[in-house]
């Protein structure tokens, strides 16, 4: 028997987000139905909705998402009915990245992820008894309901149990994206300085990990001055306004280069020159999306002679389960203090959600979905 669930639908930018009834097909024996609470807004929910990403529509969005397990398959052990759980992007479990435990880097992403169905072709949704795309970073979760996977579920340890779903949701993507990029990808060394572009949510949270990593002097770089505060207040020892020569403020603040550059703009030039800022071994890490037909161009010599390094990352290198669970420890130790980023929306408001992400009035909306 299919289960009855309301999710947001998305045909498009012409088209608001609608929220309509749907049906989730049964769970196959790796995956486990959540009661979504609540979830985060991402850019990348925008890229698909733009036909930026290969996604096909109309389809189920939203993949910051966390809620209450109300039924698992057969073969799940990563949480029971009643479990508190956060969920992540998916993978295959069994590829070459996979089995060295780097998932962001899953060789069957695509079918994973963004194909709309399960794998192997099947629909986890359905609306007036036709297939829906949806099954989105494997959860789908602008719904009040979510068929989620063994490998992109992650039970919340009773450490965490006093903070809130609603908070707890966005943890799976850009925030686990910078701290990610900063504590594995990179591994910034205390003392090192880092410069961090773009003040979004994967720039707070790379800030913040740089703050425990104890990296000096903490650049903050963006055009937005109410962000450079509150980069401020999370731990950028300096601010500087992209407007207003920020790359030679640099310079000046840090003669010797920086030991790490992270751009999560995807602004070429600002990267190239970005990546000039960087000290021998400084490594220039890159998670902004950018225009795909875009190339970056180095000085080869320099490249090479310095020992530097060009790092492309995706999803801060994470390992879903434990990664999310060291940053719930920050969190509850109030060393990852990212409930300054989020605005909270009721599901209905979800478009209102969205301006607010693409009006940059909210760092980190999330919407409410269900009581806790
Ligand atoms: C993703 C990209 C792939 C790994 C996890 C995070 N970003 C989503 O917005
Ligand atoms: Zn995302």
């Amino acid at each position: 028997m299919t289960t009855s669930a309301r999710a947001a639908i998305c045909r498009g930018n012409s088209e608001p987000f609608k929220i309509e009834d749907v049906e989730l097909d049964n769970l196959r024996p790796d995956e486990l139905r959540i009661r979504v609470v609540a979830c985060g807004v991402c850019h990348t929910d925008m890229a698909v909705r733009d036909e930026q990403l290969p996604v096909p529509h109309p389809v189920v969005l939203g993949h910051e998402g966390a809620g209450i397990v109300e039924e698992v398959g057969s073969a799940v052990t990563v949480a029971k009915p009643g479990d508190r759980v956060v969920m992540s992007f998916n993978s295959c479990g069994e590829c070459p990245s996979c089995s060295i435990d780097a998932p962001t880097y899953c060789y069957n992403f695509f079918p994973h992820n963004w194909s709309g169905k399960r794998a192997d072709g099947s629909p986890v949704m359905f609306k007036d008894g036709e297939p829906m795309n949806a099954n989105f970073f494997g959860q789908s979760s602008f719904a009040t309901h979510a068929i989620a996977h063994e490998a992109n579920t992650v039970k919340i340890a009773e450490s965490a149990a006093d903070i809130p779903l609603e908070r707890i949701a966005p943890i799976g993507c850009g925030l686990m994206t910078g701290a990610g990029a900063v504590l594995r990808s990179m591994k910034v060394r205390k003392g090192m300085p880092i410069a961090v572009f773009g003040a979004g949510t994967v720039g707070m949270a790379a800030i913040m990990a740089a703050k425990i990593a104890g990296a000096n002097p903490i650049i903050a770089v963006d055009v937005n001055d109410k962000r450079l505060e509150l980069a401020k207040e999370l731990g950028a020892t300096h601010a500087f306004n992209g407007k207003d020569g920020a790359m030679d403020k640099i310079r000046e603040l840090v003669p010797q280069g920086l030991g790490y550059a992270f751009d999560t703009t995807g602004i070429n030039t600002l990267i190239q020159e970005a990546w000039g800022l960087l000290a021998p071994m400084g490594i220039c890490g890159i998670v902004g999306a950018s225009d795909p037909s875009d190339n970056l161009t180095f000085n080869e010599a320099e490249f090479m002679g310095g020992g530097r390094r060009v790092m492309g990352i995706l999803g801060g290198d994470s390992d879903v389960g434990p990664f999310l669970n060291e940053l719930l420890d920050y969190h509850v130790k109030g060393q990852f203090p990212f409930e300054k980023l989020i605005g909270y929306f009721d599901f209905d408001q979800i478009n209102e959600a969205i301006h607010a992400s693409e009006d940059g009035s909210v760092v980190k909306p999330v919407l409410r979905i269900s009581a806790e």
